[in-house]
């Protein structure tokens, strides 16, 4: 019996990453590619995207743009002109996120907008431009990247906590309403990764941290999944992490 895990059954998908210039979010879609998904990428940084659709060149087909997720309106055209030029949208992965390890009176208004934006409201607002379009080809598979901090609390990232179990329930949700109409909903909570999130450098893993490029497996693994199966939730830890 062949695997059930086919990545043959995603080549000529779209897919659509966000924070795709560094970290999980490069990762995901060289890993995406390699499996023939073409993609429409964006994050704040239109250097970062350039370099990797640069390496990704005669791949599958890409579409970038700079788009910052807290902007609804460029979100929205985003969404609409990837859809445009590749004539279909069949995946979105909400990737972009950022955080900080402080101290909740450390943190200025400022700073918890930003959290709660980008890693909540930034989902929200790229799961509602890209629904129609998805439901439109027959449902469409969303995967949140939320956190292993979405199912337990930390002290020193309240705001990031909170906005990772928004995450998570904004998913779950969404997947009870859309099922019906064939969408996937899958919410990835990872553990320590090796990127560059919260001031990070790639390469020097703390606590063993999982490599990038090891967790773009696992999630393309679970969009390769038969049709007929819903994973709802992941949960993904380096062996030396404490939980
Ligand atoms: O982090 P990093 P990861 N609009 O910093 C982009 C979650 N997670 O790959 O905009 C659009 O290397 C940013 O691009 P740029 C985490 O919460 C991680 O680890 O150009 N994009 C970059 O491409 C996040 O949801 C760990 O600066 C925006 C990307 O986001 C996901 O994993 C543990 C943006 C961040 O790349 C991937 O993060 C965990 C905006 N406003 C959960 N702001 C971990 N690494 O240990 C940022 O539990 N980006």
């Amino acid at each position: 019996m062949g695997s059930l895990v086919d990545r043959a059954r995603l080549r000529g998908r779209v897919a659509l990453v966000t924070g795709a210039s560094r970290g999980l979010g490069y990762a995901l879609a060289e890993t995406l590619a390699a499996a023939g998904v073409r993609l429409a990428l964006c994050a704040r940084s239109a250097d970062g995207l350039a370099a990797l659709a640069e390496t990704l060149d005669g791949g599958p087909g890409v579409f970038h743009r700079a788009v910052d997720v807290r902007d609804a309106a460029r979100v929205q055209r985003f969404v609409d002109d990837a859809h445009g030029h590749f004539g279909r949208l069949d995946i979105v992965i909400n990737n972009a996120g950022v955080g900080a390890y402080r101290p909740f009176l450390d943190e200025s208004f400022d700073d918890i907008a930003r959290t709660i934006d980008v890693c909540l409201k930034g989902a929200m607002f790229v799961s509602r431009a890209a629904l129609p379009h998805l439901l439109a080809g027959g449902g469409g598979h969303i995967v949140d990247v939320a956190s292993d901090l979405a199912q337990r609390p930390l002290a020193r990232m309240a705001p990031y906590v909170a906005a990772k179990h928004g995450l998570r329930g904004f998913g779950a949700s969404l997947l009870r309403e859309y099922k019906h109409r064939g969408l996937r909903v899958t919410t990835f909570n990872p553990g320590l990764m090796d990127t560059y999130f919260g001031g990070g450098r790639p390469g020097r893993p703390a606590h063993g941290a999982m490599s990038a490029s090891a967790v773009a497996g696992l999630l393309v693994d679970v969009l390769a999944w038969p049709e007929g199966v819903i994973v709802d939730e992941i949960t993904a830890h380096p062996p030396g992490q404490e939980f």
